[in-house]
C-alpha cells in the first residue's frame, strides 16, 4: 500500500536588513552581505538610504516609550556616524529567523562572537549599542517596515499588494537620457 508522505508546505517571506550608519562608516558593508550570503536567502531590493527622523521614528515606533528611544533615533539617522545606511530585502523561507540567527543578539557583548553582531558590533563607553545591523522580527514585521523603506518598483517583484495612483507630480529624469 502506498503510504502518503505530509510535506509540511514553507512559506517564503521577506526580511529587511538595515546595515547601520557605524558598520557602512567602518567600511563592513560587503562583509556583512557575504556574510548573509551563508542564509543562502535571495535580494529581492537593495539601495541606500539617507535616514530622516522621520522615517527613523516610524520604524522604531514601538520602542517610543524606551529609554533609549531617542539617542536609538540619533544613532540610526547617522548623528554619531554617517548619513546613510545600506536597506536590503531578503526573500526565501524562514528569512527573518534566518538571518536573525546570522546576526546574534541585540547586545553586541551578548551575541555569538561568530554572528555579525558579535563580530564588528561594541557598546561605546556611554552604553550605547552599536550593533552594525537591523533585521526584522517576524514576516508581518517584514512587511510593515519594508513597505515603509521600499516602493513597489524598487523590488524585482512586486511582493505585496500593489495598486496604482494617477499623481501630477513632476519626476526627474538623466538630462538627454
Ligand atoms: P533588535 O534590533 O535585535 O530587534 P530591538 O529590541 O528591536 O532589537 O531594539 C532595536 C534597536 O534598539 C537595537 O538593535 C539597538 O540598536 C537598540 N537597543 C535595543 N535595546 C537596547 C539597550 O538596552 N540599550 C541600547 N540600545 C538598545
Ligand atoms: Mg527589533
Amino acid at each position: 500500500m502506498e503510504q502518503e508522505v505530509h510535506k509540511e508546505t514553507m512559506k517564503k517571506e521577506q526580511c529587511l536588513v538595515l546595515i547601520k550608519p557605524d558598520a557602512v562608516l567602518k567600511g563592513l558593508t560587503g562583509d556583512i552581505i557575504s556574510d548573509l550570503a551563508a542564509t543562502g536567502l535571495g535580494i529581492v531590493g537593495a539601495k541606500v538610504v539617507e535616514v530622516t527622523r522621520e522615517l527613523a521614528e516610524e520604524h522604531y515606533q514601538h520602542l517610543r516609550e524606551e529609554k533609549f528611544f531617542s539617542e536609538l533615533i540619533d544613532y540610526i539617522t547617522g548623528e554619531f556616524h554617517t548619513r546613510t545606511v545600506v536597506a536590503l530585502v531578503y526573500e526565501g523561507e524562514y528569512a527573518c529567523k534566518k538571518i536573525r540567527d546570522a546576526a546574534g543578539s541585540t547586545n553586541p557583548e551578548e551575541a555569538h562572537p561568530g554572528s555579525i553582531r558579535g563580530k564588528y558590533g561594541r557598546i561605546t563607553s556611554k552604553g550605547r549599542f552599536e550593533n552594525v545591523i537591523h533585521a526584522s522580527e517576524s514576516a508581518k514585521e517584514g512587511e510593515r517596515e519594508i513597505k515603509l523603506w521600499f516602493r513597489p518598483g524598487e523590488l524585482v517583484s512586486a511582493i505585496f499588494e500593489t495598486e496604482t495612483r494617477s499623481m501630477t507630480t513632476k519626476e526627474t529624469f538623466w538630462k538627454g537620457g
